[in-house]
């Protein structure tokens, strides 16, 4: 059984972290075949990634039974070998990812989703960083992402307490953008997906750069990037059809290009 399924639907790349009878943690296997995984979302006919987990969990973090195994890989190389190659990937794809967080997310488990563009949840997920339980500090650019959404205070509650937020407390503090119950989790979250795959990819991932950066930029370094990218932008095909469907007052067809 593959620890990582990948097919394309729809030009939504499904990405199913698959190891259920361990809350699909994260060993060896599975981190590098996440990592092959994204990259083949750079495929062209891959216009959104959508990422979630079999079973009842979406990853409870490091398969903690590899950690203490013989021959186990040491921490140095788990965290650069195999969770930091994830989050440059995740960031670095000019596609929208969706994590669609069904079950529990716990540690890098939950950290890997908050590196997703936007994360929703069912219900009954939740969302624990549970590294400091066990005496470790946050990685997979957890210390990076959750303070930059909750706010510091927060952060540090939920970091240092390890306690479990449940998906409908997540949302409220913008941990992650929404809820929706268990029935509907599925298909909802799946449209979502379909639904940024059939907008102007190039403008969604420019989107998507340009809030990373502004991360880490003054205002004016902002407004210099936001007028270099309306440029670029404007130089679409998709940008060309957006504005012809409006004067024709149709729906438009975006190709992604
Ligand atoms: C697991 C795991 C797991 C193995 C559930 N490993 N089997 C970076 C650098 C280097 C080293 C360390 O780690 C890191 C990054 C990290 O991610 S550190 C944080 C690691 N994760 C955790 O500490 C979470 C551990 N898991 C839990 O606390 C619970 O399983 C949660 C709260 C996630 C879910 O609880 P339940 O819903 O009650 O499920 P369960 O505990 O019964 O788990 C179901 C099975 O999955 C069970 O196996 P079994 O054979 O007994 O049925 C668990 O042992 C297994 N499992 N998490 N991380």
């Amino acid at each position: 059984m593959s620890a990582i399924l990948f097919e394309v639907r729809n030009h939504v790349a499904v990405i199913t972290l698959n190891r259920p009878e361990k809350l699909n943690s994260f060993n060896r296997e599975m981190a590098l075949s996440l990592q092959k995984a994204l990259d083949d979302c750079n495929s062209k006919e891959v216009r959104a990634v959508y990422i979630t987990g079999a079973g009842k969990g979406f990853c409870a973090g490091q398969d903690l039974a590899e950690v203490v195994a013989d021959d186990a890989p040491g921490f140095d190389q788990i965290l650069s070998e195999h969770y930091n190659p994830i989050v440059i990937r995740l960031r670095n794809l000019a596609r929208p990812v969706v994590a669609a967080v069904n079950g529990v997310a716990a540690g890098a488990g939950a950290n890997l989703a908050l590196c997703c563009d936007i994360v929703v949840a069912s219900e009954s997920a939740s969302f624990i960083q549970a590294f400091s339980k066990i005496g470790l500090v946050p990685d997979t650019a957890g210390t990076y992402f959750l303070p930059r959404l909750v706010g510091m205070q927060k952060a540090a509650a939920v970091m240092m307490l390890g306690d479990k937020v449940p998906a409908a407390e997540a949302e409220r503090m913008g941990m992650i953008y929404k809820v929706y119950n268990d029935q509907e989790f599925a298909s909802a979250s799946f449209k979502l997906a379909e639904t940024l795959a059939q907008m102007p990819t190039k403008a969604l991932a420019f989107i998507k750069h340009m809030l990373t950066e502004s991360a880490e930029h003054t205002l004016e370094q902002q407004l210099e990037m936001e007028d270099e990218y309306q440029q670029k932008a404007a130089g679409t095909k998709d940008y060309s059809e957006g504005v012809l469907a409006f004067m024709e007052k149709r729906a438009p067809k975006f190709t992604g290009e």
